[in-house]
């Protein structure tokens, strides 16, 4: 479905092409006129990242067609986006990684030779950007003035994307600024694939069906074809802050993640931070604006879905969120579930894929218990609770600026970043996994990250409910082969050694024999955060496990929550027989990998084995 809007011809003319401006490094004038000459836009805007700029642009998408203004009463300064309906969410199958070697990639990555890759896209941004405008995005990921900054030039012709990305990062004048003779950045070129003819009327949500999401590890280039959606086209997100970041961390000696961070304050006011990895759409943004049941701790929000991680000179693990924004799944995000997320949604805010209320406001399902009567769906059909199809598409997004979340740490933006005290990995499981469980030390918790497995989401095309494994929560996202990353990490540990944050993995979703969640989740997440944390300071016991270390029931402060001994053993069950299968399923996993597996990794396999043969 597109919507027809007024030619380029019709529009007035918005901009003309802009000089560089003199504080540009000739490195990146250099390589937007390069970019110029390939893609032929009609014009080029250097982004200010001003308030004046967004202001135009979203003026420029609303006549567009691009953009519908939410009531002003209701939700200020917000938009809806309707994308094209077959540009929804990440590609996973045309995400490539392009490094010289096939097997530096690894068999969790489509490959292609560079060379080869190059060729395509030449052909494909040759022209590309006719009729269009070319805008040139300068951005800072991490605080400014941090050792933790890098920064990067996305080149794109979606206004869409200059809009989003200027809620994502730090990105104007300020960050072209940081650009000198020596600085290192990334170069991101991203077009919607869409080339304007003179007269010719454009759509609403121009893309193409051809789609290549491609990354050059090696020289630190993104070059995105064809979708103008989320991690497919806002470069500085997955693209640059885990498929390249996490090759620059590999070469620095750090870790770029695919990571929430949290801060936590305990009864007696003592300070934690927690750093925890989800797959896509598994609750990290409800996790990272955690309230808490339990009286006495205080959560606040860092990040939502990125974090870097790097050991200062005290030789401690600390974190940043390298963006600025969250770009959160709406379906499911409500008051029951996240009023805070609703709360930071009270304007200033890009919905794409929601559905719109007669009186201009947004819904999606989940934002509340009652369905209103009538709707206008993420099609821009007319809907009621009667239709067959969700309102909102699954994988329907908000766009808001992190400083806007009213819970955000004071820490957020701190240039040090945060001490890290437990490293959570989780996914989506309904049996097995057991609802939390401790590492027995660094080296078994790369075990557990390196085996995660979990249920398929809405985030990327793919069949949902399917279980994959989903090392880290990094397999979309892992710029380089999965298992020099898992040695990647056994070197960082060897390098913290006694100061290694404690590692766990939990488990939300774990389902009784009827198909029913057997743990509430959401605020009294909580309840197992208290728990780990006493855990970090020595104040819980613990059972050992073959699979690590259980809570005792009575450790695991469950005051005002009504969980059966029954239910309690279904959480925590661990049927040695069902787990000798995982292990299969694990080693079937690693031979992909082939010698590149790290010997450790493969004997913590063993031993896992040994003690569930010991309990069978
Ligand atoms: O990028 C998209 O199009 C949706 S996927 C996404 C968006 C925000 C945060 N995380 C993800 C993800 O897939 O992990
Ligand atoms: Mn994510």
């Amino acid at each position: 479905m597109t919507i027809p809007v007024l030619s380029r011809a019709q529009l007035s003319r918005e901009h003309d092409t802009e000089a560089a401006p003199d504080y540009a490094d000739p490195r990146v004038v250099a390589f937007v006129d390069k970019i110029a000459a390939l893609t032929k836009p009609e014009s080029i805007e250097w982004v200010d990242g001003s308030v004046a700029e967004f202001d135009r642009l979203t003026r420029l998408m609303e006549r567009q067609g691009t953009l519908t203004r939410l009531n002003p009463e209701l939700r200020p300064y917000s938009f809806l986006a309707r994308s094209n309906p077959d540009d929804v969410a990440r590609v996973e199958a045309r995400t490539f990684i392009c490094s010289e070697k096939a097997q530096d990639a690894g068999p969790t990555n489509n490959w292609r030779a560079p060379a080869e890759m190059r060729a395509t896209l030449e052909r494909l941004f040759d022209g590309a950007m006719r009729g269009r405008t070319m805008y040139v995005i300068p951005f800072v990921m991490g605080p400014l003035d941090s050792p933790f900054t890098k920064v990067g030039i996305e080149i794109t012709d979606s206004p869409y994307v200059v809009a989003s990305m200027g809620i994502m990062t730090r990105m104007g004048t300020e960050a072209l600024k940081q650009i000198g003779p020596d600085t290192e950045w990334v170069a991101a070129v991203h077009s919607v694939g869409a080339p304007l003819a003179e007269g010719e009327a454009d759509v609403a949500w121009p893309c193409n069906d051809t789609k290549y999401i491609s990354h050059f590890p090696e020289t630190r280039e993104i070059w995105s074809f064809g979708s103008a959606y989320g991690g497919n086209a806002l470069l500085a997100k997955k693209g640059f802050a885990l498929r390249i970041a996490s090759v620059q961390a590999r070469d620095e000696g750090w870790l770029a993640e695919h990571m929430l961070l949290l801060k936590m304050t305990s009864p007696q006011g003592k300070v934690y931070h927690v750093a925890a990895a989800f797959p896509s759409a598994c609750g990290k943004t409800n996790l990272a604006m955690l309230r808490p049941t339990i009286p006495g701790w205080k959560a606040e929000t860092i990040g939502d879905d990125i974090a870097w991680l790097r050991i200062d000179e005290e030789g401690r693990l600390r974190a940043v969120n390298p963006e600025a924004g969250f770009f959160g799944v709406a379906p499911g995000t409500g008051v029951k579930t996240n009023a805070t997320a609703v709360d930071t949604l009270w304007g200033n805010t890009i919905f794409t894929n929601v559905a719109l209320t007669p009186e201009g406001d947004v819904w999606w399902e989940g934002l509340t218990d009652e369905k209103p009567e009538r709707l206008t769906d993420w099609l821009g059909n007319e809907w009621t609770p009667a239709s067959s199809s969700p309102a909102a598409h699954p994988n329907s997004r908000f766009t808001v600026a992190a400083s806007q979340c009213p819970m955000i740490a004071d820490e957020w933006d701190d240039p040090q970043g945060v001490v890290i005290d437990a490293i959570i990995f989780g996914g989506r499981r309904a049996t097995n996994v057991p609802l939390v469980v401790e590492a027995r030390d660094w080296e078994h918790g790369v075990f557990i990250g390196a085996t995660v497995s979990s249920e398929q989401t809405a985030a990327a095309e793919g069949t949902v409910g399917q279980l994959r494994r989903d090392p880290f929560a990094m397999l979309p996202f892992c710029g380089y082969n999965m298992a020099d990353y898992w040695q990647h990490w056994l070197n960082v540990g060897d390098r913290l050694g006694e100061n290694a944050p404690r590692i766990f993995q939990v488990n939300w979703f774990r389902k009784d024999e009827h198909g029913k969640f057997l743990w509430p989740g959401f605020g009294e997440n909580s309840r197992v955060i208290d728990w780990i944390l006493r855990r970090v300071d020595g104040q819980a016991d613990a059972d050992e496990a073959p699979i690590g270390n259980l809570p005792k029931r009575d450790e695991m402060n469950l005051d005002g929550l009504e969980i059966s001994d029954d239910t309690w053993q279904k959480l925590f069950d661990i049927d040695a027989s069902r787990w000798l299968v995982e292990t299969d399923d694990m080693e079937a996993f690693f031979e992909r990998f082939g010698e590149r597996v790290p010997e450790r990794v493969i004997q913590q396999l063993g031993e896992l084995r040994s003690r569930l043969h010991g309990v069978e």
